[in-house]
């Protein structure tokens, strides 16, 4: 069982009863280190150039930190976002085009599919190939992790006569699916919206 599956969410608990317990004490008091708490993790996946780095920019800004596994020399950039109140982290993922990997990055890309305890992936596609597109969405699913798709590059699809119909493909898929054209900043709040509904917003809770 992964670890965001898991029930006991042991991981976020620990997390946020520590920051929250820091706003009880002085000022004097508090945890000097400026580490930032990550209370999630989210990820950018898809085809190379559909648009995920300039997502991840737009999305983060800021100053971005980029890791990789032993024996590797991709890298997945990683920042914070803000999303419903809370500290995410979200990762930038090398290109891929499918589960079963045939190059380095896809390889690496489908690893951290499944090393990270991910709350959601944004599977990020080019609104101008849909039905092409959509065959790693349905490899996606599969996992049993979360998939939000994130159709983008609507504006160059609306200049060919294309115009995908949001509500019918999320009924067809049974995922959320947001329309946005990142380099004109469309559709931005209707994604981190969506997202929103994958922040763990943990319950009350004390043990005696
Ligand atoms: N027209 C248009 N171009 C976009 C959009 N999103 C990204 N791009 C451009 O597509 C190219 C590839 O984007 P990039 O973020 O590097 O794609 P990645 O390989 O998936 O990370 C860049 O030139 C972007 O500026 C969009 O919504 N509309
Ligand atoms: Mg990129």
């Amino acid at each position: 069982m992964k670890c965001n599956q898991c029930p006991d969410s042991c991981q976020q608990k620990s997390q946020t009863s520590n920051s929250f317990w820091q706003n009880f004490l002085p000022e004097s008091l508090r945890a000097k280190s400026s580490k930032v708490i990550s209370e999630g993790t989210m990820a950018l996946v898809g085809c190379p150039n559909v648009g995920k780095s300039l997502l991840f920019n737009i999305l983060t800004g800021g100053y971005t930190t980029v890791s990789n596994y032993p024996g590797t020399t991709v890298e997945a950039a990683r920042n914070y976002i803000k999303i419903a109140g809370k500290t995410i982290t979200l990762i930038d993922t090398p290109g891929m085009y499918s589960l079963m990997p045939m190059t380095e990055e896809e390889r690496f890309s489908r690893e951290l599919l499944f090393r990270e305890p991910l709350d959601l992936v944004v599977h990020v596609i080019d609104a101008k190939n849909l039905s092409r597109m959509l065959n790693l969405t349905f490899q996606l699913i599969e996992t049993q992790v979360p998939i939000l798709l994130a159709v983008n590059m609507i504006d160059e699809a609306e200049k060919l006569g294309i115009w995908v119909n949001e509500k019918q493909l999320e009924a067809s898929l049974g995922i959320p699916v947001v329309t946005l054209s990142a380099a004109q900043k469309r559709g931005i709040k209707g994604l981190t919206t969506k997202m929103a509904n994958y922040v763990h917003i943990p319950a009350l809770s004390y043990s005696y």
